[in-house]
C-alpha cells in the first residue's frame, strides 16, 4: 500500500468543488488517512513548491496558493500515487481527458483546482510536510471489497 498527499488548491475551495472531488477519491476506493483545511502560509507553500521556484510562474502560484483555504488529504491504495494522478488529470485542463478533475472542471494551467505528489520521494516529502502531526491508522472494512 502507498500513500499520496493530494490537496485542493484555493481555486477549487472557492468554485465548491470540496465534495466533488473528495468524493471521487472515496468512490473509487481509496482510504482516507489525513484530512485538514488550512490557509497555506508563505513559507509551507514555498517548501511545497521548492523544485518550481526558477520558473517564470512561481512568485504567481506562491501567491495563488497561499490566498485562501486548501484542503489537504492524504490517501492510501495499491499505486495511490499512480491512481490520484490519472483521477487528476493533465496540469492543463483544457488538454486533460474528460473524467478526469481537471478535464471536468478546468479550463487553465495555473487554476487547475488540484494537487496530487508525483513520485514516492515527493510523496514522503510533501505527506511530512502538511501532515507533521501523522496520519490516521484505521481499519476500512470496505478494504476487502475493493482489492480480490
Ligand atoms: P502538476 O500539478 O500537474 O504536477 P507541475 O508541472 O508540477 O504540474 O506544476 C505545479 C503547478 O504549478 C501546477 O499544478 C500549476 O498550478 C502551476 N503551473 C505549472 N505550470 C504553470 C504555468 O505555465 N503557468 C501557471 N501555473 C503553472
Ligand atoms: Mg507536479
Amino acid at each position: 500500500m502507498e500513500t499520496t498527499y493530494v490537496m485542493i488548491k484555493p481555486d477549487g475551495v472557492q468554485r465548491g468543488l470540496i465534495a466533488e472531488i473528495m468524493g471521487r477519491f472515496e468512490r473509487k476506493g481509496l482510504k482516507l488517512v489525513g484530512l485538514k483545511s488550512v490557509v497555506p502560509s508563505q513559507e509551507i507553500a514555498e517548501t511545497h513548491y521548492e523544485v518550481h521556484n526558477e520558473r517564470p510562474f512561481y512568485p504567481g502560484l506562491i501567491k495563488f496558493v497561499t490566498s485562501g483555504p486548501v484542503v489537504c488529504m492524504a490517501w492510501s491504495g495499491k499505486d495511490a500515487i499512480t491512481v490520484a494522478r490519472t483521477l487528476i488529470g493533465a496540469t492543463n485542463g483544457r488538454e486533460a481527458n474528460p473524467g478526469t478533475i481537471r478535464g471536468d472542471f478546468g479550463m487553465d494551467m495555473g487554476f487547475n483546482m488540484i494537487h496530487g505528489s508525483d513520485a514516492p520521494e515527493t510523496a514522503a516529502f510533501e505527506l511530512g510536510l502538511w501532515f507533521p502531526e501523522g496520519l490516521m491508522e484505521w481499519d476500512q472494512t470496505i478494504t476487502a471489497w475493493v482489492y480480490e
